[in-house]
């Protein structure tokens, strides 16, 4: 495959600004383009080969997203953000395992947007990430049109600048449909760290991060008290947040105003109903920019089923960790009552959560932390994929990325480089390959790679769970096993979304 010119770096606010001046005159000229589906090295023969060898169903699934500005209601709270047909989240996307995808995405923002299928292994030119899709200029649309060949609890959003933070994502769900059912009842739940149109934006915090480094922690105070809200204590900032013994030191960069179930504060959650003694599947997915989750249901052991899509050996625990751009699929047995559902903010002493009813009442108050949080937390290392989904011990390829990067500067990097002067990592078509990330940084980064799915080796050689996105503690090292089965450019980023932005990003690019 011929080399594509690597795009701009992810959108800095100078970018930010000129897009959005692109945008005011595309419109203003009334010439609208439409995005035309990728040509040259992007559309090669190997992408059409690899789509025929996925299973089809012959059965198409459509959908139509609208990216704009929306005025969202996150219970008693109202934000001015943007979305994704003006909901928080979005509205689901589901199909079978094989079915053909096409989703219509209209671009109603004032710069370039994409939408990113995260975690499915599907054809690049559809990977809704540049340079393998071409972005969608504003007042354009796009049809994304692809198959899933693994069924799973997958996310979609931008892959531009800091849409996600700003409310753009919704959940995608594909369906086995040869899975017995072993669930009564399915609850999806995404997490979110939330500051769009209530307190400083995610392009302030990034421009404080950016220009600033931990110096910034003052001048972010300050703005605070200057700011809209006229509160220091509901802005966000940089200063406090605390350590994790899960994440091996700063559990983050910033302290968020609220922290959201399904676009919900804790006052205001939304309640999920059941019947005692159904067993209910929880789909649960971080989408945050900078907060891990720890997640309970309280008065509740559940059941891990699945990391990433992908099953596992099915392991009793009483929380799960997530990074952000993780999922884990839980099975629980519902109790009779009402239990919150909490999603702790790892080192922000503050909760996300929901409730599940299955009796009346209305359960304990606001801030409860169940103590399942603080017993048996299960962690990547806690986990093994089951028997059929893992790789194959070969090895012909050792690929490395090297973590870097601090506070201070806020110079995040892959290999000593940020992404606009990267070193693309290769590959060829049917290689077996080690990725090892060794993070050299005090932070915790959540790694995560596009069209593949790879399996974590533990620390002891032994096999871990299938993932396409894996926590890698400060100083640690974590190899991961890839099949190099789907080609094109594939992006190897962070997802924490101010360290990608500062370009903590790569590609892994198929080279034969
Ligand atoms: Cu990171």
């Amino acid at each position: 495959m011929r080399r594509q010119p690597l795009v701009a770096a992810p959108l800095t606010r100078r970018g930010f600004l000129a897009a959005g001046a692109l945008g005011a005159a595309l419109v203003a000229c009334g010439r609208p383009t439409t995005a035309t589906p990728p040509s040259g090295p992007s559309a090669t023969a190997a992408i059409t080969a690899g789509e025929a060898a996925r299973p089809h169903t012959g059965k198409t699934v459509t959908a139509q997203l609208t990216a704009g500005s929306a005025d969202v209601d996150l219970g008693g709270v109202r934000a001015h953000t943007l979305a994704y047909n003006a909901q928080l989240p979005g509205p689901l996307i589901r199909a079978n395992v094989g079915d053909d995808i096409a989703v219509t995405v209209e671009n109603d923002l004032d710069h370039p947007s994409s939408t990113h299928w995260h975690g499915i292994a599907l054809r690049n030119d559809m990977d809704g990430a540049a340079p393998a899709t071409p972005d969608i200029a504003p007042g354009a649309n796009f049809t994304y049109r692809f198959s899933s060949p693994y069924p799973g609890t997958y996310w979609a959003h931008p892959h531009t600048g800091l849409g996600t933070d700003y409310g753009l994502y919704l959940p995608v769900i594909i369906d086995d449909p040869a899975e017995p059912g072993r669930y009564d009842a399915e609850w999806i739940v995404m997490l979110d760290d939330w500051t769009s149109g209530v307190g400083s934006s995610p392009q302030e915090i990034f421009d404080g991060l950016r220009s600033k480094g931990m110096g910034g922690m003052g001048s972010m105070t300050g703005m605070g008290g200057m700011g809209p809200m006229g509160g220091m204590g509901s802005m966000p900032g940089m200063g406090g947040v605390g350590a994790s013994d899960l994440l091996g030191g700063d559990a983050g960069d910033v302290n968020y105003p609220y922290y959201l179930v399904n676009g919900r504060i804790p006052a205001a959650a939304s309640t999920f109903t059941a019947k005692p003694g159904q067993r209910v599947r929880i789909r649960i997915i971080n989408a945050a920019a900078d907060t891990a989750f720890r997640f309970a249901l309280a008065g509740h052991r559940m059941t891990v089923t699945h990391t990433d899509g992908f099953p596992v050996v099915p392991t009793e625990v009483d929380a799960v960790l997530l990074g952000m751009g993780e999922r884990y699929d839980v099975v629980v047995t519902a109790g009779d009552g009402v239990f919150p559902l909490v999603a702790s903010a790892e080192g922000k002493n503050a909760v996300a959560r929901a409730l599940l009813s299955t009796a009346a009442g209305s359960g304990p108050g606001a801030d409860y932390r169940p103590p399942e949080l603080s017993r048996l937390v299960g962690t990547v290392d806690t986990f093994t994929a089951t028997p059929e989904v893992q790789l194959p011990a070969r090895t012909d390829l050792d690929l490395h990325a090297r973590l870097s990067g601090g506070m201070m500067q806020y110079d995040w990097m892959i290999n000593g480089r940020p992404y606009d002067q990267t070193v693309p990592l290769t590959v060829d078509r049917g290689q077996h390959a080690t990725l090892t990330f060794a993070n050299a940084s005090m932070m915790w980064h959540p790694m995560h790679l596009h069209g593949h799915t790879f399996q974590v080796i533990k620390a002891d050689g032994s096999p871990g769970p299938r993932k396409d996105t894996v926590i890698v503690k400060p100083m640690q090292t974590v190899a991961v096993k890839l099949v190099a089965d789907n080609p094109g450019i594939w992006m190897l980023h962070c997802h924490n979304g101010y360290h990608m932005d500062a370009g903590m990003m790569t590609t892994l690019d198929y080279t034969g």
